[in-house]
């Protein structure tokens, strides 16, 4: 930090008198409990989201139009959605420099994150919680929404941005890679048929989360149920596409997302077929048949696009996945290129779970 504060003093910004510690497995922002009362402290990552008050403009819009839906269905808003505590200038968030930007979110009390082990009931319940989201902002006026991260998920620019990493070779890493770049242009062939069929109109554009990963998705401790989608930082305009592929990405795979041991990394049908019901219990009738026909090719899609995206990182020298040990990207990218292989030999099972 360039101005030196601590913790609790970032918290009296926002009146909220506690202790922190550390919290949660995020790869992007530094996320802090705080301690009786508990709030969810975060240092929002301004390298990645360069404009914070756009960034947190979507949040407070989002939440407001989301507590409106939930109230007038008869549930609980505090706990159906993330609750911003404002600081005591007035901001939903506190400045101290360009670095250092924080925001505050009442915590969600009796409610648990998945990680790594799951159920075909966690996964039936992420289903329906990604999909009553979306269901939710099918209505909210995608014009008052900022691009967060511009082109998060035009994936053939993220394989241009890969062939500069390649290109521009920062971290000397190159001539290890070889077979990974092999197998993402390889593979660049397919990549771009959602981003064309939104800008030809065969795919609708929708306010879409963007960042379905299970942790990302608060269930409830007792029953289990999903309670509340969170990391709302990259909600912008999007396809439902996204949304289902990427859930499944992690959701789906019989293994961590960095694990190693690649004959233990397989895509998983049950799984599959088990989000699928939860998400089009509440999506079958909006989607379009062209997006239900897409279903299985989204989630290779956006596997695909996350393992590039970590090798492009990898090649960079590790500048935006938050990484745990040497070589952490090119781990995952290798875990996701492997999930990919599988889904491949896989994709007509997974159409026809999806016909049923
Ligand atoms: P990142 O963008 O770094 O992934 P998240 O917003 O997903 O950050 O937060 C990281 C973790 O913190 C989550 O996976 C979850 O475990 C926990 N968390 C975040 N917000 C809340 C909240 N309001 N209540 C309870 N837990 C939360
Ligand atoms: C990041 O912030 P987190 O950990 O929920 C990333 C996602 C990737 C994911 C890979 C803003 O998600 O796009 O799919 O890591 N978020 C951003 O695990 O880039
Ligand atoms: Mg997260």
């Amino acid at each position: 930090m360039k101005k030196e504060m601590t913790m609790s003093e970032i918290l009296q910004q926002f009146e909220v008198a506690a202790e922190t510690e550390s919290y949660g497995n995020g790869h992007i922002n530094d996320t802090y409990l705080a301690t009786t009362p508990r709030y969810i402290l975060q240092r929002i990552n301004t390298s990645i989201f360069k404009k914070p008050d756009e960034l947190m403009s979507n949040i407070e819009n989002v939440t407001a139009f989301l507590r409106e839906k939930i109230a007038a269905a008869g549930g609980d808003a505090d706990r159906g959605t993330l609750t911003v505590i404002p600081a005591k200038n007035g901001e939903t968030y506190y400045r101290l420099d360009e670095q250092n930007v924080f925001r505050v979110y009442k915590f969600i009390e009796g409610t648990k994150t998945i990680e790594n082990s799951k159920t075909e009931k966690d996964l039936y319940e992420a289903g329906v919680g990604f999909g009553h989201f979306q269901k939710m902002l099918a209505d909210f006026p995608v014009e008052k929404l900022f691009e967060t991260i511009p082109d998060f998920h035009n994936t053939p620019r993220r394989i241009e941005a890969l062939k500069e990493a390649i290109r521009e070779d920062k971290a000397g890493r190159g001539s290890s890679v070889k077979k990974e770049v092999d197998f993402a242009l390889e593979n660049a062939l397919w990549a771009d048929k959602v981003v064309k069929g939104m800008e030809d109109g065969s795919i609708p554009v929708r306010v879409t989360h963007n960042d379905t990963k299970i942790n990302n998705i608060l269930f409830d401790q007792e029953s289990g149920k999903a309670v509340c989608v969170i990391d709302l930082d990259t909600v912008m305009p999007g396809s439902a596409l996204y949304d289902f592929g990427d859930a499944l990405r992690m959701g789906g795979s019989t293994a961590a997302e960095d694990e190693t041991d690649l004959e233990k990394v397989e895509f998983d049908v049950g799984a599959f077929e088990a989000f699928a019901k939860g998400y089009l219990s509440e999506m079958k009738e909006a989607l379009t048949e062209t997006e239900m026909e897409l279903l299985p090719l989204s989630v290779k899609l956006m596997t695909y696009e996350c393992g590039i995206r970590f090798l492009t990182d990898y090649l960079n020298g590790d500048t935006y996945f938050k990484i745990h040990r040497e070589h952490h990207n090119l781990d995952r990218a290798r875990n996701q290129f492997k999930l990919v292989e599988d889904i491949t030999g896989k994709e007509e099972i997974l159409a026809g779970v999806i016909k049923r």
